[in-house]
């Protein structure tokens, strides 16, 4: 069974893709925040141009534990979506960014490869970004804010390296290939979420000119620059 809609917080902010070629008739609720998990949706929708309206959660306020969010996103963490034609045009809810990026791209048919060999390099990436290339740059803009000299030095030193090793991974794959799967995907979008606060974590990405030739390419798109445009807050 599908999780019941919840018509949650305030401040809802309807948005109309520039593009509606993939000819889906109904909004999709997203609801999100200004952060790098929140703006690969952002960008996803706009690329996929599926109609969307934005709900913004507040997670500075403590908006994601309101008991209405935690039904459609038992993390209380930021995205999750509401579409209300999902699958046999059943409401359907979506938390966890990666749950709903292969969601939307199995929904529309785009970034998202039809053939399953195709498939695995997309999900390689985009577990890649899940495990990885998020949470270790997030552990980064934390430490940077810790008062304490000693831990702030310490956890930086940790997660400062880890985020450099990744970046140097990511490097190398776009050596080889335009991106990361190949052909632009979902997990392009996902990745992008995080490498839009490089300076935040400190990254350079003159040291990693692989990732800035990748990082150029899809920022200079119609649709990414209306995912990152677009108010979430
Ligand atoms: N794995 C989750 C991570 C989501 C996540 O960490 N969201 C952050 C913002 S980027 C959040 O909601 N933080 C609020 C909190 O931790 O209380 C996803 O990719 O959706």
């Amino acid at each position: 069974m599908p999780r019941p809609i919840a018509a949650i917080l305030p401040h809802p902010i309807d948005h109309e893709p520039a593009s509606k070629e993939g000819g889906f008739a109904m909004t999709i609720e997203l609801h999100t925040w200004n952060t790098p998990n929140g703006r690969k949706i952002s960008v996803a929708l706009e690329e996929m141009g599926l109609p969307y309206t934005v709900k913004p959660v507040n997670i500075g306020k403590g908006e994601q534990f309101a008991p209405a969010f935690v039904k459609i996103s038992p993390n209380s963490k930021i995205p999750a979506i509401v579409d209300p034609e999902g699958p046999e045009g059943a409401p359907i809810s979506i938390f966890e960014s990666g749950a709903i990026l292969i969601y939307l791209g199995e929904k529309t048919g785009k970034f998202w490869p039809a053939d399953r060999r195709r498939q695995v390099a997309v999900l390689e990436w985009l577990m890649w970004q899940m495990g990885g290339f998020g949470p270790m740059p997030g552990q980064v803009h934390h430490f940077l804010q810790v008062a304490n000299e000693q831990d702030r030095r310490y956890g930086l030193e940790r997660y400062s390296k880890e985020t450099r090793r990744l970046y140097g991974v990511l490097d190398r794959r776009l050596s080889e290939v335009e991106f990361t799967a190949g052909e632009i995907s979902i997990a392009d979008f996902a990745i992008l979420g995080w490498a839009w606060r490089h300076e935040r974590h400190q990254v350079d990405l003159a040291d990693f000119p692989n990732v800035r030739r990748w990082y150029e390419t899809l920022m200079a798109r119609a649709g990414v620059q209306r995912g990152f445009a677009v108010a979430l807050s």
